[in-house]
């Protein structure tokens, strides 16, 4: 009822509707829908109540709420349902108690803060409140094991894309999982997966995005090249639209997988903002260090090395730092 009062204010945007208009559509008494608007006051909208003329939405807050993203996307499956936490330990564990009942594929986990975000390999990502976007896309792909890294690709081409497109930023895709703009990384993924051999019971892409913290936030964290939407760009970001624009591409671009299997469709655009090809990098192989010349990304997602003996490697994920402006990153 909450929603559908908040559909209403949003129709009549500038002007005012009557509790008693509001009570009569939703067929609700007028203590009822007084009490739904105390609520939306209380999660920061701004609703200007007046006792002749009744109540009108001013502005709605910053918060990823559900209702906030649902009403920009026009997807299929993606984001049809959302969970909405204000917050959590890491939305990728809240997704995998979920994806371990039953879940509903496209369910996305939203929320403002983490106070244990994850990165790879156990490392910790830093997910402050209110100014990054810190979600999780819950899938259940029809496909082998082995194909679920291909995916993170297409979650980084659907970040890279839409920072592209929104922000007008020269955002890169350092393979496999981080976007970087002008050298330091403002986004990561963290895929995880349950699966028996032969079949994915589920898959779960963990996107974190640095929207808006200032450069005092990654001093502070001693996290030298890391950077945030803000700063590269001079000015906030609306997070919400941000969020939506990832969703939607990252949807077109899993449809696309799934119908056809593979990532070849994709690759071309994503060569073409890869911060990795053509670049000296460092990587960990068989727990030796290797160094060596990232030269190709090939139709299984995998990184083609020509490595400095003159040895050509490919390699599915792991460790990779690119050489750039502020060093292996
Ligand atoms: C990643 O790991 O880049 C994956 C990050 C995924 C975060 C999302 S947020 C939603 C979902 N829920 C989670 O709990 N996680 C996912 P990796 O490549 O291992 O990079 C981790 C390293 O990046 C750390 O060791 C730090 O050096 C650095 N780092 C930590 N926080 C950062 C931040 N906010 N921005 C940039 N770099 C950061």
């Amino acid at each position: 009822m909450k929603s559908i009062v908040l559909e209403e204010l949003r129709k009549n945007k500038n002007e005012y509707l009557s509790g008693e208009e509001l009570s009569k559509k939703l067929n609700v008494s007028r203590t009822s829908v007084w009490k739904h608007i105390n609520k939306l006051k209380k999660e920061g909208y701004t609703i200007d109540s007046s006792t002749n003329k009744g109540y009108m939405l001013i502005e709605a807050p910053s918060t990823l709420y559900p209702a906030e993203i649902k009403r920009l996307l026009d997807t299929k499956i993606i984001g049809k349902e959302i969970i909405f936490v204000e917050s959590v330990n890491s939305t990728n564990n809240y997704g995998k108690k979920i994806c371990e009942k039953d879940f509903i594929e496209g369910t996305l986990i939203i929320t403002e803060e983490q106070t244990m975000g994850r990165g790879r390999l156990g490392r910790q990502w830093a997910s402050p409140k209110g100014e990054g976007i810190w979600v999780s896309i819950l899938l259940k792909p029809n496909m082998k094991p082995e194909q679920a890294s291909q995916i993170t690709l297409l979650a980084a081409c659907a970040v890279a894309k839409s920072m592209r497109k929104m922000l007008e930023a020269d955002a890169l895709i350092k393979w496999p999982n981080d976007i970087v703009i002008s050298g330091k990384k403002v986004c990561g993924i963290l895929t995880e997966m349950g699966a028996e051999i032969d079949v994915i019971n589920y898959l779960i892409i963990g996107i974190g995005i640095n929207a808006n913290m200032d450069e005092k936030f990654f001093i502070d964290n001693d996290l030298k090249t890391a950077t945030s939407i803000k700063i590269e760009k001079g000015s906030a970001i609306d997070r919400k639209a941000l969020l939506a624009e990832v969703i939607s591409n990252f949807e077109v671009l899993y449809l696309n997988f799934l119908d056809s299997h593979s990532i070849e469709g994709l690759l071309g655009s994503y060569k073409e903002i890869s911060a990795t090809i053509g670049k000296e990098v460092r990587l960990i192989y068989n727990k030796c260090e290797l160094m060596g010349t990232a030269v190709d990304i090939n139709r299984l997602g995998q990184l083609v090395v020509k490595l400095t003996d003159g040895k050509t490697i490919s390699l599915n994920s792991g460790e990779v730092s690119v050489r750039g402006i502020y060093g292996y990153i």
